[in-house]
């Protein structure tokens, strides 16, 4: 029984590592990451639809579609294997030689999005659009640096 339970709990402590390289091949990676940022794109886009006045603002929509974008926001991370600079990618080599502020980067478009997320549940219209600019900032300073143009 003990060795049951110890055995339960090693695997929950070794699972979560063991799932960050889950990839059969760099080209899985690729699809994986970009098949993330595709569905950031589609509910950011929306979003910023209806703050620049092409279709109406809709609160609760766009609630929904910040809740996606933050949970969305974790996942491309992990598609950033190493070896997955060559093949069917616009991600830049220097996205693996500058990993560190590579990470960063995306640890503070996962908090901009997060606090998106938050602010579009507020009512304040200037708190939606600054929490919305802010993430969009993040996007683009990531892609000025590692992404092909
Ligand atoms: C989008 C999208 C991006 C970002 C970026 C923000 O909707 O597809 O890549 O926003 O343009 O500056």
């Amino acid at each position: 029984m003990k060795k049951t339970l110890l055995a339960i709990v090693a695997t929950a402590i070794i699972i979560p590592a063991a799932i960050a390289n889950n990839f059969e091949e760099p080209a899985d990676a690729i699809k994986y990451r970009q098949s993330a940022f595709s569905l950031i794109a589609y509910n950011f886009g929306d979003m910023g639809a209806m703050l620049k006045g092409k279709k109406p603002f809709d609160a609760a929509v766009f609630s929904s579609r910040a809740d996606n974008v933050a949970a969305l926001s974790k996942l491309p991370h992990e598609g950033f294997i190493a070896g997955s600079d060559k093949g069917d990618t616009e991600a830049l080599a220097k996205v693996w030689h500058d990993k560190a502020d590579f990470d960063s980067k995306m640890t503070a478009f996962q908090d901009n999005a997060a606090a998106l997320a938050v602010a579009a549940k507020s009512t304040d219209q200037n708190l939606i659009k600054q929490a919305f600019a802010n993430t969009g900032k993040s996007c683009k300073g990531c892609h000025d640096v590692y992404k092909k143009d």
